[in-house]
């Protein structure tokens, strides 16, 4: 099968926290669930991330049938040390920057997506699409959010981009082959975080001024962020924006945050008994729930277990 025709994908990972590697397994196979194409994922990491997690995550892919690869990233200290905001985040934030000279020259296209993201779809939908020439993909954040975030980035108004060419980075399309003829990728970002050091969505800003005039705008549901209501019956991309303690990991209060429990379940990451029982301790802040807390629980982890495709009376007799 030519390069071509397989679908590649990159995820990376700084585990500074430690237990990453769920959240990727999770993100991971709801990609493998829904597709019949060939997948091969990529992963960039540091020694953060515990062998043994790598290990894991390789023999679930495999059980996919799919392939695997992973890459020690690192970035020289002299660097990291001149952009003080990194720290706040994780150096984890340049990773995917490093795409176009860590990947073999032979992969033309890639899909890039967040860890906190969970493929309800055909990850094929996205890949195919047309970039009509453009180097990048990305979904546009709202009017509100753009203006917002670059005026944080710019204090002083002098941004090099319109709101409306600003872009949220989760998920990115990338055509590999014409960002490689026309940037250096890494030399330029790390220039323009260097030229800016106190932004706010480091990465972000970086790729949405270096890539400006070189990106096609996609529909909203390859990027979609974790309100929105109808989640769990509408296929699509759903990205966990926001806040680490709002992530559904950390608190179930978002119909949405169910599709992450689903496919860890799926992932076989951790015995189903524990993914249950975890769900069942995050469950919070639904109105259902607020109303008769006992009751309605029990309907919400019903609900997750239907839709798991996992026999109920296992757990309500
Ligand atoms: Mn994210």
């Amino acid at each position: 099968m030519s390069q071509q025709n397989i679908i590649h994908v990159l995820y990376v990972v700084h585990d500074h926290f430690g237990g990453t590697a769920q959240h990727l397994a999770a993100a991971m196979a709801s990609v493998l669930e829904n597709t019949k194409s060939k997948v091969h994922i990529h992963l960039f990491h540091n020694p953060t991330l515990p062998a043994s997690d790598i290990d894991k995550l390789s023999k679930m892919i495999k059980r996919y049938e799919q392939e695997f690869d992973s890459y020690v990233v690192q970035i020289d200290d002299s660097i990291l040390n001149k952009i003080p905001r990194i720290a706040e985040y994780t150096p984890g934030v340049l990773y995917h920057l490093k795409v176009a000279d860590l990947l073999k020259e032979n992969i033309e296209r890639i899909i890039y997506l967040d860890f906190d993201t969970i493929v309800h779809d055909d990850i094929q939908r996205l890949f195919e699409k047309e970039l009509n020439g453009k180097c990048v993909g990305l979904v546009p954040l709202s009017e509100k959010s753009s203006k917002k975030m670059l005026a944080e980035d710019f204090p002083d108004g002098n941004s090099p981009i319109l709101p409306n060419e600003y872009y949220n980075t989760g998920v990115m399309l990338m055509d590999l082959h014409s960002v490689r003829e026309k940037h250096d990728l890494w030399k330029e970002s790390i220039s323009f975080l260097l030229r800016y050091p106190k932004l706010q969505y480091l990465d972000q800003t970086a790729l949405c001024c270096i890539f400006k005039g070189e990106i096609l705008p996609l529909s909203e549901r390859y990027n979609c962020g974790a309100t929105r209501k109808q989640g769990v019956h509408t296929p699509g991309i759903y990205h966990y924006k926001g806040p680490w303690r709002t992530k559904p990991w950390n608190c179930v209060d978002k119909k949405v945050s169910v599709l992450y429990w689903k496919y860890l379940m799926k992932s076989q990451w951790i015995d189903p008994e524990e993914v249950l029982l975890d769900f069942a301790s995050k469950i919070c802040l639904d109105e259902m729930l607020v109303q008769n807390p006992m009751k309605n629980k029990k309907k919400v982890i019903r609900m997750f277990l239907l839709r798991c495709g996992i026999d109920l009376k296992k757990y309500f007799s």
